[in-house]
């Protein structure tokens, strides 16, 4: 199976930039088949215009969280029928941001991965141990304790890995602690299941990630708001 490439916008982007992006995309690829399988997930602002300017390009496009109920008095939220609605196949859940800011819980979390199965979207479930946790060395136990309590009972989800303590502060971890956490993975997880690592991946360090056994793509989030950038990561696959 080629690797899936997942670009994580977080709250960053306007109009504008995301055509750029695409026609930039467009251009470097110039008809030919990406090395990997491709994922954008914007804002859920752009998530249309995104589907829209992607056209016949073979790049998914997703969201970045979903509530669990599929309608309601839910003031600000979004349905993952709604992103399903408008293109979108995809949606992360669970990014230890929301984890963070949002107060969100393994239950929470795998509820949010079931509303998306049910709207016909593919959760990326992201999971992930703190500092404290590592230095401890409970990563282990708290990729389990995620497995066990963030997973719905499905084999039409990825789990990405990501270390807290890697997101966006430019350090990732060994190539063996990848390695071991991504084997430890493999194993928790049913057959068919897409793992990929997140965490300050960028065109410099993604050959090195990518080569990892077990590693079956990134998901990437400063680098992938230029083009140029995202797909060097993925050319690096
Ligand atoms: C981790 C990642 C994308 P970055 O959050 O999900 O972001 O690549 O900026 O560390």
């Amino acid at each position: 199976m080629k690797k899936l490439i997942a670009g994580n916008w977080k709250m960053f982007g306007h109009g504008g930039e995301a055509m750029g992006f695409i026609e930039e995309v467009r251009t470097k690829l110039g008809g030919a088949a990406p090395k990997a399988d491709l994922l954008i997930c914007p804002p859920a602002t752009l998530v249309e215009r995104f589907v829209r300017y992607v056209k016949e390009l073979p790049i998914a496009i997703g969201g970045q969280d979903c509530h669990v109920k599929p309608n309601g008095a839910f003031t600000g939220d979004i349905a993952a029928n709604m992103l399903s609605e408008i293109g979108a196949t995809y949606c992360i859940v669970g990014h230890s941001e929301r984890r963070e800011y949002h107060k969100e819980d393994h239950a929470t979390v795998k509820a949010k991965a079931q509303a998306a199965i049910d709207a016909g979207l593919i959760p990326v479930i992201c999971i992930g141990e703190t500092l404290h946790e590592r230095a401890d060395g409970k990563t282990l136990d708290v990729l389990k304790a995620a497995i066990k309590g963030s997973l719905p009972d499905s084999d039409k989800i990825v789990v990405a890995y990501e270390p807290v303590w890697a997101i966006g502060s430019g350090m990732t971890p060994s190539r063996e602690e990848i390695a071991e956490a991504h084997h430890a993975l493999r194993r928790m997880t049913v057959p068919g299941v897409r793992l990929l690592y997140g965490g300050s991946v960028k065109p410099q360090n993604a050959k090195e990630i990518l080569s990892i056994p077990d590693v079956d793509g990134a998901l990437v989030g400063g680098a992938s708001l230029k083009a140029a950038d995202f797909l060097a990561i993925v050319e690096a696959c």
